[in-house]
């Protein structure tokens, strides 16, 4: 019987809420610096999440709305400065503190490291991004707590690409089906469901309508004792927070369906 050996965890959406008032606040944050009058609302940052990555968010909103172009000269390195001007202001914001963990992630991590089960990330943000956060919401020091942090430009390719999520089994020497991972989005699904691997969904304001398809579980969270999770789709039997023996369960159960 294959066991479940690691928990694959995504970021954004789903270690902690940091697309509108993380993410999207350092974007308008780099942009005014730059002189530039864009300011994303959080309705525009919403559209705009359909492209993954940073830099080709950028690229995808000069070519929706910006169509006149940019200051001239090459507009990949004139991205590439915008972008790390926008992560500067994010780290700095997580710093500060102003993004908490999501309902039932410390806990699950905590168990799971107490119980030795192996811990990676497969993100498309920046690895900047993934420190800053952990060190700041997680814990001094939890960037270690993960064998694997995959993030960003690691890959050619982003989610929906299930690139990352490959690279990410690839360093830990693991099968998909010994493996659970924990994604906030429809393109973070896709991206899992690709590389095989079981998927447990916790939506978030901006994922809630998307499509899900493949994952084995959807969540609103992963809840605690005293905040018991809803189940929007998939069977978690008597449970009412994700813990660690829900993650075995579901996991064999998820291996077991063809
Ligand atoms: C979410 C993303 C990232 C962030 C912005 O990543 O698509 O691009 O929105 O971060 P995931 P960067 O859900 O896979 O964690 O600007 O660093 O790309
Ligand atoms: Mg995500």
């Amino acid at each position: 019987m294959t066991s479940l050996q690691a928990l694959i965890f995504d970021v954004d959406g789903t270690l902690a809420d940091t697309e509108r008032d993380g993410h999207r606040v350092a974007f308008n944050r780099a942009f005014a610096d730059a002189g530039l009058d864009w300011d994303w609302s959080p309705e525009v940052y919403g559209e705009l999440l359909s492209v993954t990555g940073g830099k080709e968010r950028i690229r995808y909103f000069i070519t929706q709305y910006h169509p006149e172009g940019v200051p001239s000269g090459d507009l990949q390195d004139w991205i590439a400065g915008l972008h790390a001007s926008k992560t500067k202001y994010y780290t700095q914001l997580l710093s500060d503190g102003h993004i908490p963990l999501r309902p039932g992630v410390r806990r699950l991590i905590q168990e799971a490291r107490e119980q030795g089960m192996r811990l990676a990330i497969a993100t498309t943000t920046t690895p900047d991004n993934v420190f800053a956060l952990l060190e700041a919401a997680l814990a001094p020091g939890s960037p270690d707590w993960f064998e694997v942090i995959a993030a960003g430009d690691i890959v050619p390719a982003k989610k929906p690409a299930p690139d990352i999520f490959h690279y990410a089994l690839k360093r830990l020497e693991l099968e998909p089906q010994e493996c659970l991972v924990f994604e906030d989005s429809g393109h973070g699904v896709d991206a899992s469901h690709q590389a095989g691997l079981p998927t447990v969904v916790t939506v978030n304001s901006y994922t809630h309508n998307q499509d899900f398809s493949g994952a084995a579980l959807i969540l609103n969270h992963l809840g605690e004792p005293d905040q018991p999770f809803e189940v929007m789709a998939g069977e978690a039997g008597q449970a009412t927070y994700f813990d660690l023996a829900l993650a075995k369960e579901l996991h064999q159960r998820a291996i077991a369906t063809p």
